[in-house]
């Protein structure tokens, strides 16, 4: 299925004149304050952000997995579903995918059908915390980090090959996520675990070609539940330099203990020029995999506020790679990705509406209640008619949920693609 601009457009009718009126308001509003309105519209819409293969089905808990039909179940049909959001955003317009759940049979084919639906493929997923059919070691102990010297080389073959499928695909960039860890105390020698992952990062990062990244993304627990490897930003910073220029860490927000404060380690990152990739969701508890901004979004406009000044003030810092990594235990995926995408460019909006040069001049003469005048100055205007703006000017829905439903997507998908079918993926 693909939608067409003309669907979109005869769609975007009936709340057109709705839109006028309100995004004149704000826009009048906001150039009387003194914002650039064309320059937020811009940098809206040059914001994308990847959709992983592995949320386009529905995801599940260890207690059990509620199908919402009609999910994609080869990488065409992935592309196809990205292709969807994509239409109906303008935000999604790169896939990352997972290996080996997504090796391309025919690469030019995949391409060509990227490019037909205007995406681009971002950073490519390695997996050692699943043991694959016919492997030969086992990572039920650990991969990078495992006291096996035969396991390792395993899971850096498998990284290296992992790069190779990336290059062929046109990606820039390999994220290392770990299982590796230990689930009772005593089980695991910390610091071999610990120099073995770092001596296995440095294999793989032999083979990081001169313009790609090496992103090393860090998680407190899970599957493990005493310890894991690679737990905080400060070890996964200190495994990047390690490595090399290229490597750098990778954020999710769904990876820290309750109430971190991610605004200020995205801060330090960004200042030491090693904040390389980020992954978006919410929680309440712990990796919840929740649709982003639905439980936390004021922390949400507070990490953005601290990436737009890290954007506009560390050159340093390459640019990121963006992607949504939740899971949609009941809802329908797409509809959950399309809630995800809006929260995302809803806080970055928020967020470049913050007026720096007062707030340092707030900052510096301690003026600590107008400081919190001007963050919240920010967070309390409606940018809504903004985003709409930006989804317009590209073709773009209005109301990319309304669409989705008045245009009957999935209807259509569960038509084509039959009821049980059923995505790889977590
Ligand atoms: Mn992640």
């Amino acid at each position: 299925m693909k939608i067409t601009e003309n669907q979109i457009a005869q769609v975007n009718k009936t709340s057109l004149s709705f839109h006028k009126t309100s995004y004149d308001y704000i826009a009048n509003t906001l150039s009387e304050k003194g914002h650039d309105v064309k320059g937020i519209i811009d940098k809206l819409t040059n914001f994308q952000v990847a959709i992983p293969s592995w949320a386009l089905g529905a995801g599940g808990t260890r207690f059990g997995r509620f199908s919402f039909y009609g999910e994609p179940s080869n990488l065409e049909q992935k592309l196809e579903d990205v292709g969807l959001l994509h239409a109906l955003t303008q935000t999604a317009g790169a896939i990352s995918l997972h290996i080996p759940w997504d090796v391309p049979e025919d690469y030019n084919a995949i391409k060509e059908l990227a490019s037909s639906l205007d995406l681009k493929f971002d950073a490519v997923n390695s997996n050692t915390f699943q043991d694959q059919k016919n492997a030969k070691e086992s990572y039920k102990y650990g991969s990078l980090s495992n006291s096996s010297q035969g396991v390792r080389e395993q899971a850096i073959a498998h990284n290296i090959n992992v790069i190779k499928i990336g290059k062929k695909l046109g990606s820039k960039a390999l994220t290392v996520w770990l299982a590796d860890g230990s689930t009772f105390p005593g089980q695991s020698n910390f610091q071999s675990a610990l120099s073995n992952t770092e001596n296995s990062l440095k294999e793989i990062y032999k083979n990081i070609p001169d313009d790609w990244k090496l992103l090393i993304e860090y998680k407190p627990y899970e599957p493990n539940f005493y310890s894991t490897v690679i737990q905080d930003w400060g070890t996964s910073f200190m495994l990047a330099n390690a490595c090399g220029d290229k490597a750098f860490t990778l954020v999710d927000l769904g990876h820290h203990l309750p109430n971190t404060n991610i605004e200020q380690i995205v801060s330090t990152l960004m200042l030491k020029g090693k904040l390389g990739g980020f992954h978006f969701n919410d929680s309440k508890y712990g990796d919840d995999d929740l649709t982003v901004g639905s439980i936390k979004p004021y922390a949400l406009f507070l990490i953005f506020n601290e990436l737009v000044y890290g954007m506009e003030n560390n050159p340093q810092n390459p640019d990121l790679a963006w992607m949504i990594d939740a899971s949609h235990n009941i809802k329908d995926p797409l509809e959950d990705l399309i809630q995800s995408l809006e929260a995302i460019q809803e806080a970055y909006a928020k967020a470049l509406l913050v007026d720096q040069n007062s707030l340092r001049t707030a900052q510096q003469e301690h003026d600590v209640v107008r400081c919190q005048e001007i963050i919240q100055e920010a967070y309390r205007t409606d940018v809504r008619p903004l985003l709409e703006k930006a989804r317009l000017e590209r073709g773009g829905a209005l109301q990319p949920i309304a669409a989705y439903r008045a245009l009957k997507v999935r209807n259509q998908l569960l038509k084509e693609r039959g009821k049980h079918t059923q995505a790889t993926g977590l």
